[in-house]
């Protein structure tokens, strides 16, 4: 591959794809005077429109990156099951110190995306609790105001401010943890508590505050925290319980993302949620049986759609 000898400004980062967290970060970046590129299967400019949390809107325009500049810093809040794939597409363009910080539901394998890196490329991940949707294609609405929690996974260098400051700017407030697999585990708590039960019954989050619920979030709650305390993670399952309580609060009018996958036949991320729980669980050897009938249903559904 090609590229000139030019590499982006600090002040640029490449967004991939066009999910909502993805165009989130791109137009709050942009807000805060950075320069932001979509890289995209098909490399369009877009026209977005961007309504914040005063649900106030205003519109911006994301261009495609060139092709013929080596990428400095870019951001992948890809699908888990595309994150390998998205990686491997864009090593070809990226600076020999590139920064690549990935962003996904679930846990996946970090091994295959370390093996595509060159040693001064720096790996990060984000975990975020922004919400945002798009209500068209080329719209994004910023829901609910979050934060975001931030670790290197390759050795730290001098640069890495640049980094955290521009991950502030587009997700922020951002907290950096020296070990984010505590925030991953608990992520991953909520996500196989909401996502998978919100698809089945195709409803909002808010209805699993019902009681006839309470049982099946209770049992999947407790599993992944046994999982994850015997990986070296211990989780409270009352306190954990609480935290899914409270996003099923918060965020009563969404629909889960598993829930918007299913209902367009796309992929989802059950084999990142539900899936992770199970293959940690058979090789401890612990039964994790309500997370193994959300994995067996939605499958089920994605093969049969
Ligand atoms: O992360 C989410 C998702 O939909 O993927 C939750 C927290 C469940 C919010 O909908």
């Amino acid at each position: 591959m090609a590229l000139s000898s030019s590499t982006q400004s600090a002040l640029s980062w490449v967004i991939v794809g066009r999910g909502a967290i993805g165009l989130l970060a791109a137009a709050r970046l942009q807000q805060a005077g950075y320069t932001a590129t979509l890289w995209l299967k098909q490399p369009d400019a877009v026209q977005l429109k961007f309504t914040d949390l005063k649900q106030q809107s205003q519109h911006r325009i994301l261009r495609p990156q060139p092709t013929d500049t080596a990428i400095q810093r870019v951001l992948v809040p890809v699908k888990a099951y595309d994150v390998l794939n998205a990686v491997a597409q864009l090593v070809p363009f990226l600076a020999n110190d590139a920064q690549l910080v990935i962003s996904h539901n679930g846990i996946i394998p970090i091994e295959p995306l370390l093996a595509l890196l060159r040693p001064a490329q720096g790996l990060w991940f984000l975990s975020t609790s922004q919400a945002a949707y798009k209500p068209a294609a080329h719209h994004v609405v910023h829901t609910g105001e979050g934060k975001s929690y931030i670790t290197k996974l390759t050795a730290s260098d001098s640069d890495d401010n640049q980094t955290i400051a521009a991950m502030s700017a587009a997700l922020g407030p951002v907290n950096v943890v020296s070990d984010i697999y505590p925030m991953r585990w608990l992520k991953l708590a909520v996500n196989a508590a909401i996502n998978p039960l919100t698809a089945i019954e195709n409803c909002q989050n808010g209805q699993l505050a019902q009681p006839q619920y309470r049982a099946q979030i209770s049992a999947l709650t407790t599993e992944v925290c046994q999982v994850a305390a015997a990986l070296g993670y211990p989780m409270d399952p009352a306190n954990t319980l609480q935290t899914v309580y409270q996003v099923i609060s918060a965020t009563s009018d969404n629909f889960s993302s598993m829930q918007q996958d299913i209902q367009a036949g796309r992929q989802t991320e059950i084999v990142a949620i539900c899936g992770y729980i199970c293959q940690q669980a058979a090789q401890l050897q612990l039964a994790v049986p309500a997370n193994q009938q959300m994995l067996n249903q939605i499958l089920a559904k994605t093969t049969t759609s």
